[in-house]
């Protein structure tokens, strides 16, 4: 989709600061960071939200929820929060499927 920010970051037309791909999932730095490790983690398929997920898309989600504690570690993050907003009331502005891996300082619960 080519008006889809986060496709555009995909297939390179979009620059972003990456630090995983791979055939499935790309990584790269939030823009505007919520603590000093925040990365992005997408599928290249697009998929607007976690609601739209169907079965075929199981074995997807493993992958990105790996990717995602893989460059947890690789930001040296041992401690670090995944988090994924469905639906503009629960924060999500880019409408491509993405989970939040934020770390690096302490994390309250609930977020809020
Ligand atoms: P959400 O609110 O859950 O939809 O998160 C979208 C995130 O995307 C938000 O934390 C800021 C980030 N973001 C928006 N535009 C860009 C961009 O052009 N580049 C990067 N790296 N991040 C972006």
């Amino acid at each position: 989709m080519s008006d889809c920010l986060f496709c555009r970051i995909s297939s390179g037309e979009a620059r972003a600061d990456r630090v995983h791909e791979d055939e499935h999932a790309v990584a790269f730095r939030d823009i505007n960071p919520a603590g000093p490790t925040h990365i992005l983690v997408i599928p290249r398929k697009h998929i607007a939200t976690l609601a739209d997920l169907t079965e075929d898309d199981d074995a997807l989600v493993g992958h990105l929820a790996r990717v995602a504690a893989k460059v947890a570690k690789a930001d040296g993050q041992s401690d670090f929060r995944l988090a994924v907003n469905c639906g503009a009331g629960a924060g999500q502005s880019v409408f491509h499927l993405h989970m939040h891996v934020i770390g690096g300082r302490a994390l309250k619960w609930p977020p809020g």
